[in-house]
């Protein structure tokens, strides 16, 4: 690796926002770490951003709710890595079932809360000291719009999201003084991930959710979080709240068709 060459760290970068993500940091030349629990779609994820833009990349395959393994994984990577990332992208973490509290399954509500709040935290914890002593780092964590309201049959994942986002506000309180930005985006219904397909326990029928209206696609939320990490060094982007624009809350959402092509070049940019 290059001695000036930056690094994102990408949890969650086999599939969605996270595969989308480690593309858009990898066109700007970025080393890239990216991390999840199925080796092979993180090798073939590796594969296509070393051919396609020259970058390197580290794989590591772990369950990020899994405090040890987490650990073992960073400490893993060669110490220029494991001392000099630029940038780490929290993105790992889903929806599990959407069923009313009272019939709420238990396993469901510990996966969520173990991904989505203890992996966010274990995989930051080991990676702010080496940001601390730098005076130079970056956090970005992936919220959702389910952490600024609340939903029917929502609950838990609602609330591992407004705990992302009281984190974010936390981190922020603790570590601006060392020279670290600390960024939040929170997307709603965003398409080409694996979100419904886990929600409803890869149940296809019932995760098609997305057919009646068009929203956020995941380089959409991709091309934010670049944005956000673009910024310059005394500019830090709390938070940004995205939704396609046939939604305007999470219960609010004009389903009467998909308006927008987003292939067709006259709605990929502002008129
Ligand atoms: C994804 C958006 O509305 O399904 O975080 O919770 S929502």
């Amino acid at each position: 690796m290059k001695k000036y060459e930056k690094i994102a760290f990408i949890t969650g970068a086999s599939s969605g926002i996270g595969k989308a993500t480690a593309k858009e940091f990898a066109k700007l030349g970025y080393n890239i770490v990216i991390t999840g629990r199925r080796k092979s779609r993180l090798l073939e994820v590796k594969e296509k951003l070393t051919y396609k833009y020259g970058v390197n990349v580290k794989v590591l395959a772990f369950d990020i709710s899994d405090s040890d393994a987490t650990q073992r994984a960073f400490n893993s990577l060669p110490k220029e890595w494991k001392n000099k990332i630029h940038v780490l992208v929290n993105n790992a973490g889903g929806a599990k079932g959407l069923d009313p509290f009272h019939e709420g399954k238990l396993n469901h509500w510990e996966t969520m809360i173990d991904a989505n709040v203890k992996g966010l935290l274990y995989i930051s914890r080991f990676i702010t000291p080496s940001m601390v002593k730098r005076k130079s780092g970056h956090i970005i964590n992936v919220c959702s719009t389910a952490g600024h309201e609340v939903y029917p049959k929502g609950h838990v994942y609602c609330a591992t999201k407004h705990a992302v986002k009281a984190l974010t506000q936390g981190m922020r309180q603790d570590l601006h003084t060392h020279g670290i930005r600390v960024s939040e985006v929170s997307p709603g219904h965003v398409e080409e991930t694996e979100f419904a397909l886990n929600r409803f326990d890869g149940d296809k029928a019932k995760s098609k959710i997305y057919e009646d209206f068009n929203p956020l696609t995941s380089k959409n939320v991709a091309k934010t979080i670049v944005f956000i990490a673009q910024q310059p060094k005394h500019v830090n982007i709390q938070e940004i709240i995205m939704m396609g624009t046939q939604q305007a809350s999470s219960t609010i959402i004009d389903r009467s068709g998909r308006k927008y092509d987003s292939n067709k070049k006259s709605n990929s940019k502002r008129p």
